[in-house]
């Protein structure tokens, strides 16, 4: 078990709209601030989804780019696109986002029922992610909805070899209705098959997002927090602000004696070319 613990913020996503929840950072300037609090309370990694003008997901490669350079020049998080983009979201575009150059990117390992839609990812179109992950040395984080996931990344890195940076880190997105329920019992089982070495965070969509955090934390796991899965703080109580949840998952991995990763211990962690600041 590592003695830190790496802390995800996953700030806005694709599903929830800004009229919902005034709160989710939409705006270039929003997500830098939302990344500069949460860095300051002890997120070391950035998972990152972008809006339009009109506040819609995208993943128009300019305003990615944008985005990068901008996160980069204002913290030192480790910057990880999403790849996963909205359920509508063609894979030519999908795959796309790793023209922006981004520290990491997310890469998940099937298909899965999403609430009422279906988050699609053929087998050959996770294959192409990996393969040109590998070649761009972008570091993927292996994203984890189901149990049939962790063989899919078995015959991945089975049949195409490890990833750029050589570790693999998984990320298990737990209680998306149509996925793997956020309890402990899914979560042992989902470790013990995860592969020999790889080490991984977990995150609790909703309601899910205690236990999930907890059982964790009690595992060995890492922590990834945020408005793209949660919006509610306590009964009744909508999330303020990112940074409150990265507040408290920072508070209880103190409590478990496993402080938050800086960002450059994640980096190591990750198997990510440390950068100077502003690069
Ligand atoms: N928005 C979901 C359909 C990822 O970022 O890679 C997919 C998702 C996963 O959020
Ligand atoms: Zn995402």
């Amino acid at each position: 078990m590592t003695d830190r613990t790496l802390i995800t913020v996953a700030p806005t996503g694709a599903e929830t709209a800004k009229a919902d929840a005034p709160a989710l950072p939409v705006t270039l300037d929003e997500l830098v601030g939302a990344a500069r609090d949460c860095a300051e309370l002890g997120a070391s990694v950035i998972h990152v989804h972008i809006r339009d003008d009109m506040a819609r997901p995208t993943l128009d490669l300019g305003r990615l780019r944008e985005t990068v350079a901008a996160l980069r020049a204002s913290t030192d998080l480790v910057v990880q696109l999403s790849s996963g983009g909205a359920v509508t979201d063609p894979e030519a575009d999908r795959l796309r986002v790793l023209d922006a150059e981004p520290d990491a990117a997310s890469c998940t390992m099937g298909t899965v029922n999403f609430g009422a839609d279906v988050f699609l990812n053929r087998w050959e179109f996770v294959v192409e992610l990996h393969r040109r992950m590998q070649e761009r040395e972008v570091v993927p984080e292996y994203e984890i909805f189901d149990l049939g996931h962790l063989a899919a990344l078995h015959r991945l890195l089975g049949r195409y070899g490890p990833p750029y940076g050589g570790h693999v880190h998984c990320d298990l997105v737990m209680g998306v209705p149509g996925g793997m329920p956020g309890d402990v019992a899914t979560l042992v089982a989902a470790v013990a098959a995860l592969p020999a070495g790889a080490t991984w965070s977990a995150t609790g969509i909703g309601r899910t997002t205690l236990p999930v955090m907890f059982g964790a934390l009690g595992a060995g796991g890492h922590l990834r927090v945020g408005m793209e899965d949660t919006l509610t703080f306590a009964r009744g109580r909508p999330v303020a602000r990112n940074a409150e949840l990265v507040e408290r998952a920072a508070e209880l991995a103190r409590i478990a004696q496993r402080p938050p990763m800086r960002p450059a211990e994640a980096r190591a962690f990750l198997g990510i070319p440390a950068r100077s600041a502003g690069q």
